[in-house]
């Protein structure tokens, strides 16, 4: 058996139904096969368990590996250009208008080989599992055509074969409309096509959309979550990011697993949410980028009970945050988090947000995806802006 006990750790376990962290102090961890065999106080430890090798971790904080459960990292192109346009006072809209924004990362995508894609989407998951995430989202989107689609879907499934990290695809064909082209033909045309293509290429683990003025009505995601349900595949949505179109109470009708962005939500999308047990994934990446004013309604969600996950949303427009840790701060500096809320976001939650039900918390039979921290309070996590206190990263359980 191939068995390894991880002791002298505090462990934030962030179990389900546990206060705040779920913290255990004097913890040990015991691994069998890439999975959490016991967890506990050690002096709790089974006799069993005190016969594996041990590895002390010098008093340190342990947490679940983190998820980053919405990103966008395969991509060609800057859009730096941009950053100093909207600094000149054009606004994000304005500049989608005008043939920029997205559509100028769809040109460059679309220029660029699968090895490219891979290449920048590899150093950017580096810089994700350098600060102990072990679980990464990456959609399409950015090609909004068949052949680009599918490479950027393969590029991001080569990252999983590259690096020690889980890779959950999901096809966002509906991201934006292609410059000149009906939103509707679109969809018809190439979107739901390609979505069947990826699907039988095995490059779909769920469906996206963008339910936005610059992009797609609640109808139009209706029919791509129609397509999606046709081959069994779970759904999730861009809603409610910079106006009240209706996409979060689509997403809670559909099941989806996550309403994402969730800012212009109302208190009745929130109870939809909580209803439907759809998890809302808050990206204060893009707020912070947009200069949005108006937060999501967390008292809400709160109140009614909804899941919040907290996610960089990294991508060259709305987002170019590369730390899921400053992501964790934002959402509590931006969005009053409480610093235990935003853990929970970047773990257990997180993981609903992809339905992954084998990961996110420290807890029996799970995988032993966990971070070691050089920390002893699991506040710090979200308190420190910048520098990386992340000790080592343990990745099925293997360190
Ligand atoms: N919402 C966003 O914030 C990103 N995509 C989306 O649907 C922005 C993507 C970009 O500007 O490139
Ligand atoms: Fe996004």
């Amino acid at each position: 058996m191939a068995a390894t006990v991880f002791a002298d750790l505090d462990a934030a376990t962030m179990q389900t139904g546990a206060e705040g962290y779920g913290l255990i102090r004097d913890a040990a961890v015991a691994v069998e096969d890439g999975r959490i065999a016991w967890v506990g106080p050690e002096a709790e430890m089974p006799a069993t368990w005190a016969r594996a090798p041990r590895t002390g971790l010098g008093g340190r904080l342990m947490t679940p590996g983190l998820i980053d459960c919405h990103t966008h990292i395969v991509f060609g192109g800057s859009r730096a250009r941009e950053f100093e346009m909207r600094l000149e006072g054009a606004s994000y809209e304005q500049i989608a208008r005008a043939g920029g924004g997205i559509a100028s990362t769809v040109a460059a995508t679309r220029a660029a080989t699968e090895a490219e894609l891979t290449a920048a989407a590899l150093s950017r998951a580096d810089t994700l599992i350098a600060e102990g995430v072990t679980v990464v989202e990456i959609k399409s989107g950015y090609g909004l055509d068949r052949e680009t689609e599918l490479r950027m879907l393969r590029a991001a499934r080569a990252v999983a074969r590259q690096r020690p990290v889980r890779v959950r695809t999901t096809f966002l064909g509906a991201h934006a409309v292609p410059p000149g082209q009906n939103a509707d033909a679109y969809l018809d045309e190439v979107c739901l096509p390609t979505l069947r293509a990826a699907h039988a290429e095995g490059l779909v683990d769920a469906v996206d959309g963008f339910c936005e003025g610059i992009a797609f009505t609640p109808d139009q995601i209706a029919r791509v979550f129609a397509a999606a349900r046709d081959l069994n595949l779970p759904v999730k949505l861009h809603a409610e990011q910079l106006s009240h179109l209706g996409g979060t109470a689509l997403a809670a009708r559909m099941g989806a697993l996550s309403a994402d962005h969730v800012e212009y939500a109302s208190v009745e999308d929130a109870a939809a949410l909580a209803r439907a047990g759809t998890v809302a994934v808050l990206l204060p990446g893009a707020f912070y980028t947009l200069r949005e004013t108006q937060a999501p309604p967390l008292d809400a969600f709160r109140r009614e009970g909804v899941a919040m996950a907290v996610a960089t949303d990294w991508n060259p427009g709305s987002s170019p945050l590369g730390s899921l840790l400053l992501a964790m701060n934002m959402a509590c500096t931006l969005f009053r988090l409480t610093p235990a809320e935003a853990l929970a976001g970047t773990t257990r939650h997180a993981a609903s947000a992809l339905g992954l039900d084998d990961c996110g918390t420290i807890a029996l039979g799970l995988r032993a995806d966990l971070a070691v921290w050089d920390l002893t309070d699991p506040a710090e996590l979200s308190y420190r802006i910048g520098g990386n206190p992340l000790h080592r990263r343990i990745y099925g359980g293997e360190a």
